[in-house]
């Protein structure tokens, strides 16, 4: 058979197949199946199946085109074997953080997981001020592991030269190189921002110091394949409760630089840190909430550079990757290059295409722009001053000095 998009009765129809020909095991045969679809991402169709006893699967469905934009933005299906393939490889690595994938179909692009239903999108928590004292160090622990366990120091040249041939995913770099480094910077139809924001997007457009450094961090991205990236780790990407923390949605996976995951994880904490002064009215319940945003930058920051630095010492393979000094030298870089992809994170999703429910939930007009505007400057700052942290402590700083 080929690709064809499904609806619920077809996602019912598959699985049953899967099923009744013993090809997965996750229902018992003989069950009546139902379903649902309830994607709200920019990308793809989402399903949830569920059978007699109400255990449940979910069925992701890769369309031939971007479905936030229609058929006018043709997309590679080859989305669905990247994104399947990122998480059994993080999986492996990390499978207490990472969905569990049930089953895959190249034909089909499309991918069966675990239901993560009991757990909440991270970023939807956030918006209702929710705290989860675990997530600093899981997040940290996934991005080090993987991050590690895909690079240089631990792989043979020619292994990580196989995986990042396997990883190549031109279509969905591109969607990120447009998006996050050139149209923010650029007049652009793509772009999405309010008129009351024109002398902000003017005052960006025409800074070519802030330019230059765009310039270095898109080149960064385009030619320096460190590691097997997830890609898009915004707070959409990631389940949450209190104890468990899940990434999913790696489908803009390929090797890339080991700063970009972090930075935009740091890039979207931020996101929401400036998006409360439009949620929480109180002036000390929003400083609270905005402490404990801080402390999980802090301690995702922190425990992220203390792991890679133990693997590092640990586990390199490669005895001329161990120099005194070079593990240093290596962590500064990645500090560097994820404090200036946290400050083009704020940027693009504040005047470029996709933006955030932190900011666009806002009811308040005023509210709302007070905060675009806060967050263009502070990634304008960490942008402009990103090679001037050669520690942590120096990140650290330049953020409270911002964010008061
Ligand atoms: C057309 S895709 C827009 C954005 O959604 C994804 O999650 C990525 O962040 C991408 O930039
Ligand atoms: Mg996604």
């Amino acid at each position: 058979t080929n690709y064809v998009a499904f609806n619920a009765q077809r996602a019912i129809d598959y699985v049953s197949t899967l099923i009744e020909s013993k090809q997965c095991n996750f229902f018992d045969s003989g069950q009546t199946l139902s379903a649902y679809e309830f994607g709200d991402g920019n990308l793809n169709l989402v399903f949830r199946i569920t059978d007699e006893q109400n255990n449940s699967v979910i069925l992701k469905q890769a369309l031939p085109y971007a479905r936030c934009v229609g058929e006018s933005w043709p997309l590679t299906l080859d989305r669905a074997r990247i994104e399947a393939q990122v998480l059994l490889n993080h999986g492996a690595i990390c499978p207490t953080y990472t969905a569990n994938v049930l089953h895959y179909s190249e034909i089909q692009a499309l991918t069966i997981l675990e239901d993560l239903g009991n757990l909440q999108i991270l970023r939807t928590a956030q918006n209702n001020a929710e705290q989860f004292p675990k997530l600093a160090q899981h997040v940290a622990t996934y991005l080090s592991h993987t991050g590690f366990y895909n690079s240089d120091f631990y792989l043979t040249a020619q292994t990580k030269k196989a995986l990042v041939s396997q990883f190549t995913n031109p279509e969905l770099c591109q969607i990120t190189e447009d998006l996050f480094f050139s149209d923010p910077y650029i007049e652009h139809e793509r772009n999405n921002y309010p008129k009351q924001l024109q002398n902000e997007v003017d005052a960006i457009q025409k800074n070519n110091a802030l330019k230059l450094e765009i310039a270095k961090l898109k080149a960064n991205f385009l030619s320096n394949p460190q590691t097997l990236l997830h890609g898009d780790m915004h707070s959409g990407s990631i389940f949450v409760d209190c104890n468990n923390t899940k990434m999913i949605d790696p489908e803009f996976g390929f090797f890339g630089p080991v700063g970009f995951d972090i930075g935009s994880f740091i890039g979207n904490l931020l996101l929401n840190y400036c998006a409360q002064y439009g949620h929480i009215e109180d002036f000390v319940a929003r400083r609270n909430y905005q402490t404990h945003l801080l402390s999980c930058i802090v301690d995702t920051y922190s425990l992220f550079e203390q792991q890679w630095l133990e693997l590092i010492r640990t586990k390199t393979t490669d005895e001329s990757l161990a120099p005194v000094g070079y593990a240093q030298y290596f962590m500064k870089n990645v500090l560097q290059d994820a404090v200036g992809y946290c400050g083009a994170e704020l940027i693009r999703r504040t005047i470029g295409l996709a933006h955030v429910s932190d900011i666009d939930s806002i009811s308040d007009e005023n509210a709302r722009l007070t905060v675009q505007k806060q967050t263009l400057a502070l990634g304008e700052q960490l942008i402009l001053n990103a090679q001037a942290c050669n520690n942590k402590e120096a990140f650290f700083s330049l953020l409270i000095s911002q964010l008061n």
